[in-house]
């Protein structure tokens, strides 16, 4: 076990985990190192990889200051070794088991830039909106800070025991300028968010149903970190298997 019954226990009442200092220096480095040879076209992405640019420099509303300016984010890297050793990385996998069960499988993964400059926000949403898969309880998120994440630089807000309630109709929000996929809900009155600021390497594991979002970035640095969900075998889909699909992978380490 990687993590204390308190903190499965914690898990449990709050939807969310904060272990610090889980991923090795030197793995978040040659993680960030590939992430940023794809997002300057240094290296051909993936099959199945998309590089997401900020809506903001899409539509011309800012000029980008380097490539890296205009990146918001990269998905699927399950065909990468380089990025897809987070999503195996021994310390991460343990914690994922000791809260979902030993079987499990990867069902997404990101790496999420946001860049200063742009508005970047993340609206606050419960990520089971975009899953098909249930029961809930046995899907998890793991979000693994690559530059130290504040309020100023636009860390993570949840909304402590949001988990416990249901899955809310999402939206994209009324903002001028709101990126691809980024739906929200209106949770002003479901409770009051909490900053999860975070150092490198400090991973943030959360359920599904958990309401979180992110602020802008106010800093004149990057604020980057690594992701991927995980789902147990015992999980089902109401279509097609969903252990078939094409981002899903058997962990078998
Ligand atoms: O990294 C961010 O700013 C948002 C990440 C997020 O919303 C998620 O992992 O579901």
């Amino acid at each position: 076990m990687q993590l204390t019954n308190e903190q499965i226990a914690d898990y449990q009442e709050h939807g969310f985990l904060l272990v610090p200092n889980l991923i090795a220096e030197s793995h978040l480095d040659r993680f960030e190192a590939r992430f940023v040879a794809f997002a300057t076209e240094v290296v051909e992405p993936a099959p199945e990889m998309i590089i997401m640019r900020d809506i903001m420099v899409v539509q011309g509303a800012v000029e980008p200051a380097t490539p890296m300016h205009a990146i918001n984010k990269l998905i699927n890297f399950e065909d990468d070794p380089t990025l897809y050793g987070y999503a195996l990385e021994t310390q991460l996998l343990a914690c994922v088991r000791d809260l979902i069960g030993a079987e499990i499988f990867s069902i997404s993964t990101n790496v999420f830039n946001k860049p200063p400059g742009v508005d970047g926000r993340h609206p606050l949403h419960q990520d089971l909106r975009y899953f098909r898969i249930r029961p809930a309880d046995k899907i998890v998120a793991t979000w693994t800070a690559l530059s130290t994440a504040t309020e100023e630089t636009g860390c993570l807000a949840v909304i402590p025991a949001s988990h416990k309630g249901e899955l809310y109709d999402h939206a994209y929000p009324d903002w001028e300028y709101v990126n691809a996929g980024f739906f929200g809900i209106d949770a002003e009155k479901i409770g009051e968010r909490v900053h999860v600021e975070m150092q490198r390497g400090d991973t943030l594991l959360f359920h599904p149903l958990l309401i979180h979002g992110s602020g802008r970035n106010l800093s004149q640095s990057f604020r980057r970190a690594i992701s991927s969900h995980y789902a147990s075998s015992e999980c089902e889909s109401p279509n097609r298997d969903w252990r078939v699909g094409k981002q899903a992978r058997r962990i078998t380490i």
